[in-house]
């Protein structure tokens, strides 16, 4: 008996915090994701190549045009926010090839280590 129950307790974590995670940008379920075997500790990062086609200043982003990331998405144009120096670098330029780490955070998707492509 006692076990049934505590196994029944997880699942519904479990099916909890997976919606939470869905539908929440509040941030807070992040902590309760990581009590759960099934989730990771920290953010995955996906490497990312593509094109800047504008350069958001004022909402600290970029508009890419990335190529498919297997798993994660398909080819897109998509707003990534990117921090300060990142917005200062020669990778926050019209028309540039860039690469960078695509990471889901709780407010939205980030490019973290953009970097113009040199090759
Ligand atoms: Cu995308």
């Amino acid at each position: 008996m006692k076990t049934i129950t505590a196994i029944s307790l997880g699942t519904l974590l479990l099916t909890t915090s997976l919606l939470a995670e869905e539908s929440c940008t509040c941030g807070t379920h992040v902590a309760a994701a990581t009590v759960s075997a099934e989730t990771k500790d920290a953010p995955k990062r996906h490497p990312l190549k593509g094109i800047v086609i504008d350069v958001l200043t004022d909402k600290s982003a970029l508009l890419v045009k990335h190529e498919e990331i297997p798993g994660v998405m398909k080819a897109m144009t998509m707003l990534l926010k990117v921090d300060a120096d990142t917005l200062k670098s020669p990778a926050a330029t019209k028309d540039a090839a860039i690469t960078g780490l695509l990471v889901r955070k709780a407010d939205g998707w980030w490019l973290e280590e953009a970097k113009v492509d040199s090759k």
